[in-house]
């Protein structure tokens, strides 16, 4: 079996790329080559073929396409930070939403019959219409990033309905590792933690601490991914943990896990706060439990703890 990934020097996509080679696939990762080498998180697999290209860019979509030939096609490449799409929103659109539109595209055209994952998100819900949010419940995305990937996830329903492709769209809820980017809260609470215990950095700031999140673990993530698509359909699956915390709270067991008081090292400041803010996500994964076995191995606390060791080990 062959799998193209994009994004595959992201979290999700090195965790992919490790699941699926174990599994002996040959596997394909694209990857964007900026001057500056992005590709630490897949450098322990050099049996991983990166090939250059771009989601912007739909003549490089095609040639990975026609060179990969692939069986599964993963599509995780994204502008992924959601405070940064009100920032470059024309940007973000153009990669989450009309890169998903042209992966599709050059599928159609030289890989009907290869199978699609899409990258879809909890941040669709946005204000959420129910609790806790299952795959039926109505979309409200609040953030520009919510808005290009809303259209993905429809994109892909509809090349699905309109062409007979094995398309499916996992609508994961926040998911974290030692591999998560240092602008995401978990990873620079785990990392400002171990720093300040370590007298490496004096304090935290951060933005609203009110928000609550349902978060699991990428591994697990990812092997939802790979389930979805060895299904006879392709369908829509929610995979979340069903439970929820505040950032608050997950401040609370990082500085308790490193035996310091969060009160005295954290600030803040409007910087980090966003134009407009999705409040409570909490999914339902009941579907990919029941129709895919799937479940969850990690635990909210044991994630924060393993991203926080790996810190301190650093
Ligand atoms: P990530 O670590 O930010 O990885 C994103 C990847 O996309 C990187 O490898 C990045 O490569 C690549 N990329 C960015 N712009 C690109 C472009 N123009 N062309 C091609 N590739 C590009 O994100 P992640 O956490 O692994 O998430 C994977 C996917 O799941 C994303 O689509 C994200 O939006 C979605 N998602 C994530 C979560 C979560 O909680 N992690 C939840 C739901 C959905 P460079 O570094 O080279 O730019
Ligand atoms: O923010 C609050 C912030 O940036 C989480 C992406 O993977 O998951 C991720 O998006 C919450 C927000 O992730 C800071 O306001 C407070 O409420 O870690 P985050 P996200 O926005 O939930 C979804 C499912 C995706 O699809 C995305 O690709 O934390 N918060 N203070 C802060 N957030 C950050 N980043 N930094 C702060 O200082």
């Amino acid at each position: 079996m062959r799998a193209l990934i994009t994004g595959a020097t992201g979290q999700d996509g090195s965790y992919l790329s490790e699941l699926l080679l174990q599994k002996g696939y040959e596997v394909y990762g694209m990857f964007t080559q900026r001057a500056t080498p992005s590709t630490r998180n897949v450098d322990h697999l050099p049996e991983l073929k990166l090939l250059k290209g771009d989601l912007t860019d739909q003549g490089s979509i095609d040639a990975i396409m026609k060179e990969s030939e692939p069986d599964e096609v993963y599509n995780l490449g994204a502008q992924s930070f959601v405070k940064s799409s009100w920032d470059i929103p024309e940007y973000t659109g153009n990669v989450n939403a009309l890169g998903t539109l042209r992966v599709l595209d050059a599928i159609r055209k030289y890989s009907p019959y290869a199978r699609f994952y899409q990258a879809s998100t909890s941040e669709m819900f946005g204000q959420v219409q129910e609790v806790p949010q299952k795959e039926t419940t109505m979309f409200y995305p609040r953030s520009p990033y919510g808005v290009a990937k809303l259209y993905a996830h429809w994109m892909t329903i509809n090349y699905r309905e309109s062409f007979g492709m094995h398309a499916s769209c996992g609508i994961l809820f926040n998911h974290e590792s030692p591999r998560r980017g240092e602008h995401f809260v978990t990873r620079k609470i785990a990392l400002a933690a171990a720093r300040i215990s370590q007298k490496k950095q004096h304090e935290l700031v951060l933005g609203n601490l009110d928000p609550q999140r349902d978060i699991g673990h990428a591994k697990d993530y990812v092997r939802a991914m790979w389930l979805m698509l060895q299904q006879d359909d392709p369908d829509d699956y929610v995979i979340a943990t069903g439970e929820t915390h505040s950032i608050e709270e997950m401040v609370q067991v990082c500085f308790e896990y490193v035996n310091l008081d969060w009160k005295d090292y954290v600030r803040q400041d409007e910087e980090f706060m966003r134009p407009a803010e999705v409040n409570l996500l909490v999914g339902d994964p009941s579907k990919a439990k029941e129709k895919l076995s799937w479940e969850p191995e990690y635990t909210w606390k044991e994630i924060l703890q393993e991203m926080i060791d790996v810190e301190m080990k650093k």
